[in-house]
């Protein structure tokens, strides 16, 4: 009964309210929680380095090698979240394949320059990296070599060009020097590929024979592309040669050494860094045990632990010949955007110039052509298939492997 009465007086105010015009409020939906809003994604930075070296043909492994280097720094300076203008820095490599080419290795400068790389590491052949040098210069995009000996790149009077390894005027004299002291040859044959690097060294080389009164018979050239030594070799045995210097690669440098062995030529065969890797026994076979050969830095064996650890984490190998350098390379760029607080690149060449750091390779800093402080350089052996370091040179000095490693606070 109550109910029929409640139901009459809520309609006939609802028949009131239509008469005034009125519409009966719709009933409120549920009040829904509104969801938080998320904050904008901190400004972030994308810092572009470029990486060029051959990628493709015989020395590829080098390419990789030095590129790996340059790799696990960026992968380093990301695992960091490092910032730069109060911005997350975003750190990418851009990698090429210069294919030890200079016309190619100009090709890809250009690439990386229209790119607008902040930065960049590379090339690896002294041949490519001094045509290239003049495109980042051009541009005003600092670049460091962590292989490129040849002295010409850094005479370029080019501010924004670095070398973190020796130059072959360093080398050159040290291999010479030692293979003069230790074997005592009286005749020594020179061969080069007639690359900047190959003819460069053997040039050093020659020099320094030359000047200790030991005969040097007239240069003999191959290319870079060689690898049939057979002719050359043929007429050197005639001249019984007591220790034969190439300056060339791994690549060409493997061959040779088998085909001189195989033709009975009793000589030391000697070599620069660029033939100074266990690809020579690869290539060579116990062809290659014995033979001498420099780099321009200390081992890849004696970079930092750090370094090596995240290098075999990271690659599942070990690192060849100047990865740690490129390592280097990549760390010192990143270092003087730091201090400057920008990737720009007139901001932070200044920093990058007066830097000192503490490197895998060792300190690190560079003199006013961007050549880096007292490099060492280090003498190899051939032995068990390995490339195994015997000596080292430094500031003028010849330490025994061990005892340098000491000095290192190693050993
Ligand atoms: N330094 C040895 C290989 C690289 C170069 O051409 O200099």
């Amino acid at each position: 009964m109550q109910r029929t009465w409640l139901a009459l007086a809520l309609s006939a105010t609802a028949v009131a309210l239509a008469g005034c015009g009125e519409q009966a409020p719709a009933p409120k939906p549920e009040a829904k929680a509104e969801a938080p809003k998320a904050p904008p994604p901190p400004p972030s930075i994308e810092i572009k380095i470029g990486h060029a070296g051959p990628l493709t043909g015989g020395i590829a492994h080098l390419g990789k090698d030095n590129e790996n280097g340059a790799q696990l720094a960026i992968d380093e300076a990301n695992e960091a979240k490092l910032k730069i203008e109060g911005k997350d820095a975003k750190f990418v490599l851009l990698k090429e394949d210069d294919q030890a080419d200079p016309k190619q290795g100009t090709t890809v400068a250009q690439k990386l320059v229209d790119a607008k790389v902040n930065g960049v590491v590379g090339h690896l052949n002294s041949g490519v990296t001094i045509p290239a040098s003049a495109l980042y210069n051009q541009a005003g995009i600092p670049m460091i070599s962590g292989s490129a000996t040849n002295p010409k790149l850094t005479e370029q009077g080019f501010k924004n060009v670095f070398r973190v390894v020796g130059r072959d005027d360093q080398q050159g004299p040290a291999i010479a020097s030692y293979l003069a002291a230790e074997r005592k040859p009286k005749l020594v044959a020179v061969i080069d590929d007639a690359t900047a690097y190959g003819e460069g060294i053997a040039n050093e080389v020659e020099k320094t024979l030359t000047a200790a009164k030991i005969k040097v018979l007239p240069r003999e050239k191959g290319t870079d592309k060689t690898t049939d030594w057979k002719a050359i070799l043929t007429k050197l045995r005639g001249r019984k040669p007591d220790a034969i210097f190439y300056g060339g690669m791994d690549a060409t440098g493997g061959p040779l050494i088998k085909q001189g062995k195989e033709l009975g030529i009793k000589a030391v065969f000697s070599f620069g860094d660029g033939a100074c890797t266990d690809k020579m026994t690869e290539l060579a076979g116990p062809a290659a045990e014995g033979l001498l050969c420099s780099q321009a830095g200390i081992p890849p064996q004696a970079a930092s632990r750090k370094f090596l650890d995240a290098y075999k984490k990271k690659f599942n190998v070990a690192p060849i010949l100047y990865a740690p350098f490129t390592y280097d390379a990549a760390n010192l760029l990143i270092e003087a955007m730091k201090k400057a607080n920008s990737a720009e690149p007139s901001k932070y060449l200044p920093e990058l110039q007066k830097l000192s750091f503490s490197g895998a390779t060792g300190p690190i800093s560079f003199d006013d052509r961007g050549d880096r402080k007292d490099a060492e350089i280090t003498i190899f052996t051939m032995k068990g298939g390995k490339i195994e370091p015997i000596a080292v040179v430094k500031g003028g000095k010849t330490f025994g492997y061990e005892e340098f490693l000491k000095t290192m606070g190693g050993g």
